[in-house]
């Protein structure tokens, strides 16, 4: 049995009424955010971004092995280069490039309502593209090799954790996941160890930006929740 060294921890206690006001407005806040596929490329400081990576960083994980990496690109010569391999295989996926789309078509069904297309011209507008890698392994001291554990569900708590901090930052965001999406590896150096899992857009939105409708749709409390 392991002795750990320790420290104390506490909270400031709030009221009830205050955690209350503070849940709900948090949840109102977080409402407000939407998928968003049409940016400007207004800039959007460097230290924003470092926040928000900071955020992601703070995020629960397996064994605390904290298994991500996060690439922001800036660059316009890096941005192009994932617009051009992400668009080569979102035209297969479509079936854009001749033949039969990859995508199934009851797949395809399900995308209708969203509008997308093998066009990811945000890919190139947007000021900053964050390049999500899921560390398979690693271990703190990032050595390729010690076991990391829980990686996808670690991951998937930081990527929510950099978008609602790029939310609150007043940013509009995109997740976005070509497949597959293993030049993402190449494009940004990483080693193979670790597995590209999305690309985060971040940015404002197009003065002429829109959302489709059916993204607003979301399931009420009574649906998603059970109480025991
Ligand atoms: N990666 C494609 C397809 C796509 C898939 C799902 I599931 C979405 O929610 C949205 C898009 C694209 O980006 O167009």
């Amino acid at each position: 049995m392991h002795d750990p060294e320790t420290l104390p921890y506490s909270l400031p206690a709030l009221p009830d009424e205050e955690a209350i006001a503070r849940a709900r407005l948090m949840a109102a806040r977080l409402r407000q955010r939407r998928t968003c596929r049409s940016f400007s490329d207004g800039p959007v400081p460097r230290a924003v971004i470092e926040a928000a990576i900071d955020a992601a960083g703070s995020a629960p994980s397996g064994a605390n092995h904290q298994p991500w990496h996060f690439t922001a690109i800036a660059s316009p010569e890096r941005k192009r280069a994932i617009r051009e391999a992400a668009e080569a295989e979102e035209r297969r996926f479509y079936g854009a490039a001749g033949g039969d789309p990859k995508a199934s078509a009851e797949w395809l069904e399900a995308l209708g309502p969203l509008g997308t297309d093998a066009d990811k011209p945000f890919l190139e507008t947007a000021p900053w593209l964050i390049i999500v890698f899921a560390q398979r392994k690693g271990g703190i001291a990032e050595d390729g090799v010690t076991q990391n554990y829980y990686v996808n569900e670690s991951v998937g708590i930081a990527c929510g954790m950099l978008l609602a901090t790029l939310h609150e930052a007043g940013l509009a965001t995109l997740t976005h996941t070509p497949s597959p999406m293993g030049f993402l590896r190449e494009i940004c150096g990483r080693p193979e160890w670790e597995k590209p899992v999305m690309i985060i857009v971040a940015g404002h939105p197009a003065a002429d930006a829109t959302v489709p409708t059916h993204a607003l749709i979301k399931k009420p409390l009574e649906q998603i929740a059970s109480w025991l």
